[in-house]
């Protein structure tokens, strides 16, 4: 349909939490998503401050690719794999976060990944930290909440820019850095333990301080890392991620547009204000009134802020909501935000409104407003798969897929927006961040585990596994 630019970089994503498992093998530490139950749409996930062996928790195994990770990288190169999306695993390098040197073992398991994607020309695509960190920073910090926590993630990255300075270019320094301006964020981004066993998401006990604080480190941090990444290797490229929010005013009250602007300066451009531009931005000062948080700044911290900008914006888009000012109006689902309902989509069986013209929109929104190229890291859907006869039919999937390229190639063509690369989110299935389910599936190839880790491992090829081989093959010209 549409004729993606040359070296176009397509993969697919991935967080080394969600699937990579052997939680405690060859001297990894337990990290904070190691500490986080199961659960479902209905039900929170739960955090726990020790590991209980009568719990099952997700990340211990996940689809196990730490074992699996030579036939999975076979597949995505089999599908024509030009970029693959990983993060790594902080606690596989630094078992607490505070040891002096770095894990051999942590770090020779990821030389043998990068490997792999090599040997089939696949470019790596890195996220540093993708909601997870070493749960010992959590007890001796309680997280990004300590600016200490910087100086750890700082000595995190020396190893891995250093030992990996010939075989990584992209690099994003934390995923979904915007999560923590909800309550989720405090732990899964954070690692703030406000409470020993806690639900995932308690609004009751939420501290906006923490939160608020915690993400400036973050930025510091993201900004430090880029500066020494370029010092060890100029041509390293560096992404800030955030988790694009998508919410269309709910009517034309100029309230609602208000509200909505409002809500895009909240989530979106607060957190790319600072890591493109180098500085917080002016409505800055509003959030922190309405909010009522006090942000403790170092004098050097300006400086830094300015000097760390990232190259390019990378961001995951799965869905649009409207928002507004009244409160009763329908609610619906998100990951990390939630809204009203807009009668004119559709939603998917988590609840997620379904909405291909909002990643144009996304795409225009985020390209105009910072001028550098952009990469969508995260886009897909999260649906039931039956396997009838060996065979996956997941054509709601590549219907979803299909009308989101749709969208970004117009993007591209007709609007001039520089767009470097599509992963889409869980390219082989994986455990779910939100839920921490395996039947919400958004992979091309199917994995045999389901949600209480029963399962033969199988790798499936779906129907879309070979829809999308089309579509790389073709550079996007073939989608049907
Ligand atoms: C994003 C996260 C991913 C991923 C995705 C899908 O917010 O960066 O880690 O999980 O959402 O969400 P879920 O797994 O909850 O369906």
């Amino acid at each position: 349909m549409y004729q993606f630019p040359d070296k176009f970089l397509w993969g697919g994503a991935t967080a080394a939490n969600q699937f990579e498992g052997a939680w405690n093998v060859d001297g990894k530490g337990d990290s904070t998503s190691d500490h986080m139950t199961g659960g479902s749409y209905t039900t929170p996930r739960k955090v726990t401050k020790r590991i209980d062996d009568s719990i099952y928790y997700p990340s211990h195994i996940a689809i196990d690719f730490f074992h699996h990770y030579k036939e999975d990288i076979k597949l995505f190169a089999e599908m024509g794999f030009t970029a693959f999306r990983l993060s790594i695993n902080w606690t596989r390098i630094f078992p607490t976060g505070t040891e002096d040197t770095p894990n051999e073992k942590g770090l020779k398991f990821y030389d043998n990944v990068f490997k792999e994607l090599k040997k089939y020309k696949i470019e790596p695509i890195v996220t540093i930290s993708h909601y997870e960190m070493p749960f010992g920073l959590t007890e001796k910090y309680n997280g990004w909440s300590s600016r200490e926590t910087i100086d750890c993630y700082l000595k995190f990255c020396k190893v891995i820019f250093e030992r990996y300075r010939d075989t990584v270019k992209y690099w994003l320094t934390f995923n979904e850095i915007n999560c923590m301006m909800g309550t989720l964020g405090t732990y899964l981004s954070g690692g703030i333990l406000l409470e020993e066993y806690g639900p995932l998401n308690n609004e009751s006990i939420d501290s906006r301080q923490l939160r608020f604080q915690a993400m400036h480190h973050q930025f510091v941090a993201s900004a430090k890392a880029v500066i020494l990444g370029k010092k060890i290797n100029p041509n390293f490229l560096f992404g800030n991620m955030i988790a694009y929010c998508c919410a269309y005013p709910c009517s034309c009250h100029p309230d609602d547009v208000e509200y909505a602007q409002q809500q895009a300066q909240y989530f979106n451009y607060y957190c790319c204000d600072v890591q493109v531009r180098g500085h917080y931005p002016s409505f800055a000062k509003r959030i922190w009134n309405k909010e009522q948080v006090h942000i403790a700044m170092e004098p050097e911290d300006e400086k830094i802020l300015k000097e760390g900008t990232v190259d390019f914006i990378s961001f995951s888009y799965y869905k649009s909501f409207t928002t507004g000012v009244n409160p009763s109006t329908e609610k619906i689902m998100g990951n990390l935000f939630s809204g009203y309902k807009n009668p004119y989509l559709k939603s998917s069986e988590w609840g997620w409104q379904i909405d291909p013209k909002g990643l144009r929109y996304a795409l225009n929104d985020l390209y105009h407003q910072y001028q550098v190229p952009l990469m969508v890291v995260e886009n897909g859907l999260g649906a039931v798969d039956t396997v009838e006869d060996g065979k996956i039919h997941d054509t709601y999937r590549i219907d979803y897929l299909r009308s989101h390229i749709v969208e970004m190639g117009k993007a591209i063509a007709e609007d001039g927006v520089e767009l470097m690369g599509y992963t889409p989110w869980g390219c082989i299935d994986l455990v779910s961040a939100a839920t921490g389910e395996m039947k919400k599936r958004y992979g091309f190839i199917y994995v045999d585990r389901d949600n209480l880790g029963n399962g033969s491992m199988k790798r499936i090829r779906k129907d879309s596994f070979y829809w999308y081989q089309k579509v790389i093959r073709s550079n996007g010209l073939e989608v049907e």
